[in-house]
């Protein structure tokens, strides 16, 4: 944000991103543990145990979002979303598949209904574990 009012020379603002890379260069000694730490799942890093605890987690996590179904495989169980953006796990909006956890959740559903559901980020199809119709 500093860069905006120190614009007055393309050399002044790259001496200044130098300077920012070299204050900043400790930090970034740091960032390769924390993603190891977030990853989690190569187990015994031990780091401590509430990175233990994370790894049989990590997939197992719910997340919510809402979206619109625009088509549902009964018999697959799968149903077919275009979701709204869902920021803790970085994916953009988007259409997508689903594997229904329960296919009977589906019952009612029908493509065009928006919806609001919860699911596991836990293969290429993630699992819905709970979906709803919005009013
Ligand atoms: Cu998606």
């Amino acid at each position: 944000m500093r860069r905006l009012h120190i614009l007055p020379t393309l050399a002044l603002t790259l001496a200044l991103a130098l300077a920012l890379t070299l204050v900043f260069a400790p930090a970034s000694v740091f960032l390769p543990a924390a993603f190891a730490a977030h990853d989690g799942g190569h187990g015994g890093h031990g780091v401590s145990r509430g990175a233990a605890a994370d790894t049989p987690a990590a997939n197992a996590a719910v997340y919510s979002a809402k979206g619109a179904v625009t088509r549902l495989e009964k018999a697959e169980g799968t149903v077919t979303l275009r979701h709204e953006a869902v920021p803790a796990l970085r994916w953009p909006a988007m259409t997508m598949t689903f594997r229904l956890e329960d296919p009977a959740a589906a019952d009612g559903l029908k493509a065009g209904d928006a919806v609001r559901f919860d699911f596991r980020n836990d293969g290429p199809t993630p699992t819905v574990v709970h979906i709803e119709p919005l009013d």
